[in-house]
Parts: structure tokens; C-alpha cells; sequence
């Protein structure tokens, strides 16, 4: 999988807003010890930190309100799922592996038997149906360039549907992104798209 992407990917976006955000909070944390000068009461610096924290909140919640309405239209899931997709797979998770095959299994997760890697077409909509047989885990699709595409959670006695259409053809990598015990990152699969 090529990690390194000359354009700025979501997950640099995300590192970046992160790291801004870091800077904002190390610049309050910076200014409310600035402020605490030793010639001032307590109740003064009290009331002053109790601004700042009133101004930083409000700030804080309008660019989350905005960041949220805003990126709304970007994700990348079907608004109403009304016609059936073209093609079905049946994804189960397990410590630490994903079993797949075409279809929906009338197998309870634990005897259902799938591979990790799965080939299917692109620009045709396909409904993953995501569990698991013991703990929780996150499927979750990357593409070649190591961008994240699509994800939900993998639940045991739970089905998450997860629709997706792969646009061009390619090599697409799974992962898991929750926690699920030491060998957590070697839980791969690969879904092969032409
Ligand atoms: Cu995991």
C-alpha cells in the first residue's frame, strides 16, 4: 500500500486541523499561565480564566457546528438505500482476521466460511453486511493511496450494512479500527476491484 501521497489526503487534513487544535489549546493553557501573575487575588485570576473558558468553549463549538453541517455533504454513504445493490458480501471479523464471500450467509458468523481477500466489480453498488463472531471490530476500506473510503463497525449479533461503490478499479486494503487485542494491526484483508 503507497502511504505517501503527494496531494494533501483527509488523513493529513485531519492531522493538520488536529494539530492546530493542539496549538490553540497550548496557547490558553499558555495565556491562563501568563495571567496568573502573583500580584493579582485569586478571585481576579479566577474571574479571567472563567472568561477566557467561556470564549474558548463558544469558539470552539461554532467551528465544530460549522466543521459538522459543512463536511456533511461529503460523506461518502448513500442518502436512502431504496434500490437493492448490485451485489452482496457477507463480512464477518474475528480475532484476528476477516472472513468474506458473496451473498448473505444463512450460517451464524461463527460456521460461516469466507476468505480475507475478495474479488468485485467497480461502479456497482455493493451492500457489505459487517459482523462479528467475537468482539468488536471496524471494517474499514482504504485505497490505494491510503485514503479511508468506507467504514462501520463489526458487532457480534449485530449486522451492519455498509453500502459502497468502488469508482475505478484497483487494490483496496482492510483494516480494523477498533482496538481488539495485541495483534490487532496485522487484522488485513484485501479487496481486489476490476
Ligand atoms: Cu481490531
Amino acid at each position: 500500500m503507497n502511504l505517501i501521497v503527494p496531494l494533501i489526503t483527509v488523513q493529513n487534513f485531519a492531522g493538520i486541523v488536529s494539530l492546530i487544535g493542539a496549538i490553540v489549546v497550548l496557547s490558553v493553557v499558555l495565556f491562563l499561565i501568563s495571567s496568573a501573575s502573583s500580584y493579582e487575588d485569586k478571585h481576579e485570576v479566577k474571574e479571567k480564566v472563567y472568561k477566557a473558558r467561556k470564549r474558548y468553549f463558544i469558539g470552539l463549538a461554532s467551528v465544530a457546528v460549522i466543521l459538522f453541517f459543512s463536511s456533511l455533504q461529503f460523506l461518502p454513504y448513500p442518502k436512502n438505500q431504496t434500490t437493492p445493490a448490485d451485489k452482496i458480501v457477507t463480512v464477518v471479523a474475528m480475532q484476528w482476521t476477516w472472513k468474506m464471500g458473496e451473498g448473505v450467509s444463512t450460517l451464524s458468523p461463527h460456521d460461516f466460511v469466507g476468505t480475507n481477500e475478495i474479488t468485485l466489480p467497480a461502479n456497482k453498488s455493493i451492500q457489505f453486511v459487517v459482523s462479528s463472531m467475537d468482539v468488536n471490530h471496524n471494517f474499514a476500506i482504504y485505497n490505494s493511496k491510503g485514503d479511508l473510503v468506507a467504514q462501520t463497525q463489526a458487532m457480534p449479533e449485530y449486522e451492519n450494512q455498509l453500502y459502497y461503490t468502488f469508482p475505478e478499479p484497483g487494490e483496496y486494503a482492510i483494516l480494523c479500527l477498533e482496538y481488539c487485542g495485541m495483534p490487532h494491526g496485522f487484522m488485513t484483508g484485501k479487496i481486489h476491484i476490476n
